[in-house]
């Protein structure tokens, strides 16, 4: 199945997400940059930066996110948390995408796994469907605002070199909801999880949807058990010589 580009249009978006500011593009290098540039002029929050195509997706430490045409969601949005849950926003990304995967994957037999793998990977049956990518702006000290990038994928041919890491909504039905509706879901679920950026609700049910909890994995360049998670965005880990060690946001692999 694929995802035809007349689908989406500037004034499709802005109907189905209104009253949402939208700048839409049917081919951009990267929508966070395009956001970043919006909210160094002032955009509100909940402003969205949408597009068909990304020829210079981003994911973490510059590393490449492919968004070829019409297969994927690619959005940015701007939103100005509180300084001190900033970390948070990846939470509200990862659970409004895996809310949006248990939408459209409802009636799929059988259901498939979605899971999060620390930090920022929504996965169907352990195959990365989604990234996040949060990006913060400050004047000094004073935090101006955040982008949220999130690439959701629904039909994307991957390179052999992401085969066997990468999947899509499309292998699990075939009964995608149009894609204006899935922009919508996942817009819907952002603003959900984002007014309760402080709650515990948010917290556990990102802890509760982690499947790198109870595993043994590689980060950082340490082996040992990912044993729990910290309010302020920490995983613990505990090697074999019983040392519990925090750690922030390093790529977890499976030893
Ligand atoms: C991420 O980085 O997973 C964050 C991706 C964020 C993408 C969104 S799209 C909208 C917004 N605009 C942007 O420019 N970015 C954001 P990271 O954890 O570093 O993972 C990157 C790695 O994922 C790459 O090195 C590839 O191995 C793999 N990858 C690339 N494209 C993929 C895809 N479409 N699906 C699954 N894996 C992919």
């Amino acid at each position: 199945m694929n995802f035809n580009k007349s689908a989406l249009s500037q004034a499709l978006l802005e109907q189905s997400l209104t009253p949402h500011p939208i700048r839409y593009f049917e081919a951009i290098g990267s929508t966070n940059d395009e956001a970043m540039a919006w909210l160094m002029q002032s955009a509100e929050t909940g402003s969205l930066v949408i597009a068909n195509q990304q020829t210079q997706g981003r994911g973490r430490l510059g590393r490449p996110w492919i968004t070829p045409p019409g297969a994927a969601l690619a959005l940015s949005i701007i939103l100005h948390p509180p300084v001190v849950y900033m970390h948070r926003l990846v939470w509200v990304g990862a659970l409004a995408v895996a809310d949006v995967c248990e939408m459209v994957l409802a009636d799929a037999a059988p259901m498939p796994h979605i899971g999060l793998k620390y930090p920022n990977d929504v996965q169907i049956n352990g195959l990365k469907v989604s990234g996040i990518l949060t990006e913060a702006a400050w004047k000094e000290t004073r935090l101006l605002g955040v982008v949220l990038g999130i690439g959701l994928n629904l039909a994307v041919e991957f390179p052999e070199e992401l085969q066997t890491k990468a999947t899509n909504l499309t292998a699990f039905t075939d009964a995608i909801p149009p894609i204006l509706d899935v922009y919508a879901r996942l817009v819907t679920q952002i603003l959900y999880w984002n007014e309760r950026i402080a709650s515990d609700e948010l917290f556990a049910t990102w802890k509760a949807r982690l499947t790198t909890l109870g595993q043994r994995v590689m980060v950082n360049g340490l082996t040992g058990m990912a044993t729990d998670v910290t309010q302020d965005g920490y995983l613990l880990l505990q090697t074999d010589d019983g040392t519990i060690h925090r750690i922030i946001v390093g790529d977890v692999l499976l030893p």
